[in-house]
């Protein structure tokens, strides 16, 4: 019987791959108005060192991790500010209440995705942002600001409504969708110092890991995944609070009418949105929530998880407490994606994407 020679394994499977590593997400449960920031911080720590145990490199945090979900407050103020973090020297890492944080991850040598409400130095102005700290090189190495601010600037009308304030507290990011490389993350990875350059030769996929971080909302647009495809990335990081209750900003249908269909229908465009663009951009992503009832009425839905560069869910949370999930995975079989199906180079039509970047509401045929 004959054989088929190939010039060697198929894309994305490649058995002797350094690209594998274990990433974790640490998903939180409540965190209520009147919840000590020192707990909240202590609970996340404790998540880590979880995570330090099972040999993880990588632990995510969700959106504005260490607080109550407060864009559901109508507050000014002292009030208001309370939930901002402020940069000391142009550094997160040394935020008063967000350093033990950083203290830990430097022990750990872990890199970290966290969440926070940034107010910035000398103009305060109020961002929905996380950065990526490097525990190999010890520095934080990027910076992404929420771009997609879900809700209103006015409160809505009315008792017992759920608001949120995101567009009234925060402005839409200014940072773009800025992929970047973790250094180290990897072992054996191509470098700069052999002569190699990016993007030429036989570098694809090789360096170290390409990541890209976006927050809540901003996962349910693919447009905010294909910037960070068309950089090639490997791992899109992505913490949330999403409501699982709130007629008054998503509306209403027979389908949602009562609040256990409208969670479930939360759940569900959460994975939706998550494992199609994790597959349509050929990435793994970890998505992670802070979840349950804050001050014992505002559920957040849970359903944090990590998902393969096909649309697979690799591990799911199963529960709306702090709950560590973990995954050891190989980053190297995003090839396949890259290289057939989505082979942006061969297949993209650009020509016609013009509305895409040119319109934003949407403009209907003219009437028959
Ligand atoms: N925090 C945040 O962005 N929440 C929104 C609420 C629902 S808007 C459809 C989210 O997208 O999950």
């Amino acid at each position: 019987m004959g054989s088929i020679q190939t010039d060697g394994p198929p894309a994305g499977q490649t058995p002797e791959s350094t690209r594998q590593i274990v990433v974790a997400g640490a998903q939180l449960g409540p965190i209520h108005i009147n919840t000590p920031r020192s707990e909240a911080i202590d609970r996340m720590i404790k998540l880590m060192d979880d995570a330090h145990q099972k040999q993880a490199k990588l632990i995510v945090y969700p959106e504005i991790a260490p607080v109550t979900f407060f864009p559901r407050h109508v507050l000014e103020g002292d009030e208001l500010e309370q939930y901002f973090d402020r940069e000391v020297d142009g550094d997160a890492a040394k935020s008063p209440h967000l350093k033990p944080l950083f203290d830990k991850a430097r022990e750990y040598k872990m890199d970290m995705y966290l969440g926070y409400a940034e107010c910035t130095g000398d103009d305060h102005v109020h961002y929905n942002t996380v950065v990526y700290y490097s525990g190999q090189v010890d520095k934080v190495i990027s910076k992404y600001r929420k771009v997609h601010l879900p809700g209103s600037f006015e409160p809505y009308k009315g008792n017992d409504v759920t608001n949120q304030l995101e567009k009234r507290y925060f402005k839409p990011g200014d940072l773009g969708f800025q992929a970047f490389r973790a250094p180290g993350l990897l072992p054996d990875v191509v470098t700069k110092n052999s002569g190699a350059k990016a993007n030429e030769g036989d570098t694809l996929g090789k360096g170290d890991a390409i990541v890209g971080m976006l927050i809540c909302n901003d996962r349910r647009w693919p447009e905010a995944w294909r910037e960070y495809g068309l950089q090639g990335v490997e791992l899109v990081l992505c913490g949330y609070n999403t409501t699982a209750w709130a007629p008054e900003l998503l509306g209403t249908s027979k389908k949602t009418s009562t609040r256990e269909k409208a969670k479930e229908e939360a759940l569900f465009h959460n994975k939706l949105s998550i494992t199609y663009n994790s597959y349509a951009n050929a990435c793994f992503s970890i998505n992670v929530a802070k979840c349950g009832f804050e001050d014992g009425r505002y559920p957040l839905i849970g359903g944090s998880c990590i998902v393969d560069c096909d649309g697979e869910v690799v591990v799911e949370a199963s529960t709306e407490e702090d709950e560590l999930i973990v995954a050891e995975i190989d980053l190297a079989m995003c090839r396949r994606g890259k290289e057939k199906v989505f082979a942006f180079e061969r297949h993209r039509r650009t020509e016609h994407y013009g509305r895409i970047v040119g319109q934003t509401g949407v403009v209907e045929p003219e009437l028959l």
